[in-house]
């Protein structure tokens, strides 16, 4: 898989680029490219910003430096992705789908956003990580490209991806590593025992615990997507 990150600030990226580009590399079939979208602004000032029409606060990206960008890295099998609050709520099994492609472009936003005509150019997915509001595009391209990196194969070391959270549409349960008493909290007897079907029951029994105190949400009917 290819990933082109479009972005006004490429030194966002630094720290992210390391972690991720040495796991990339055990896998051997990724690359990320960071793009500085000002690289193709045509003003002599390589002026990236621009008035709304309709008036109100703030500034625009402009359209020509961000329609040039993915035109540079654009092919027949890209996927355009624009990370925005005002995108579709990003779950596990967008991940999956986001994993299938063989490109994907991340524009990633400032200001006060994108013209809304690049969004219908490209076709691109809007996609929001959460209900809140960040001051670019940066981190949700971030968190969106970490978390689907892990269902590109060969990224993370086989079985870890089954017994995680959501995989079976429910949390994960609670784990114990040494030593067996903590602060006088003893691990549960059950994982101790060397039943695997006791210690199977009992953690399904407590992701569905878990589920219910933290996510009842995932427990209703419909709503089991992954
Ligand atoms: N939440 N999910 C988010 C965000 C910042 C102005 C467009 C979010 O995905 N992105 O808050 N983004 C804005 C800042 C331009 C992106």
């Amino acid at each position: 898989m290819k990933i082109d990150i479009l972005t006004l600030f490429p030194e966002s990226f630094a720290p992210f680029k390391e972690s991720i580009i040495s796991r990339a590399q055990k896998a051997g079939t990724i690359e990320i490219n960071i793009i500085n979208i000002r690289e193709f602004s045509r003003d002599k000032h390589k002026k990236c910003d621009d008035a709304p029409f309709g008036g109100g606060a703030g500034m625009l990206m402009s359209v020509q430096p961000i329609f040039d960008a993915v035109k540079s890295v654009l092919t027949n099998k890209s996927k355009v992705v624009f990370p925005s609050p005002a995108g579709k709520v990003y779950n596990n099994k967008m991940a999956k789908e986001l994993a299938e492609f063989e490109h994907l472009i991340f524009i990633c936003g400032h200001y006060e956003g994108i013209d809304e005509r690049l969004i219908k150019i490209f076709d691109a997915e809007e996609i929001s990580i959460g209900d809140y509001v960040l001051t670019g595009g940066e981190i949700p391209s971030m968190v969106i490209i970490d978390s689907l990196l892990r269902f590109v194969p060969n990224v993370l070391k086989d079985g870890s991806l089954e017994e995680e959270s959501f995989s079976n549409g429910l949390l994960e349960y609670p784990q114990f590593t040494r030593p067996q008493v903590f602060e006088g909290m003893r691990v549960p007897e059950v994982l101790l025992s060397g039943n695997h079907a006791e210690i199977k029951k009992w953690r399904k029994q407590e992701s569905l615990k878990k589920t219910k105190r933290n996510r009842p949400d995932l427990l209703k009917e419909d709503r089991n997507e992954n």
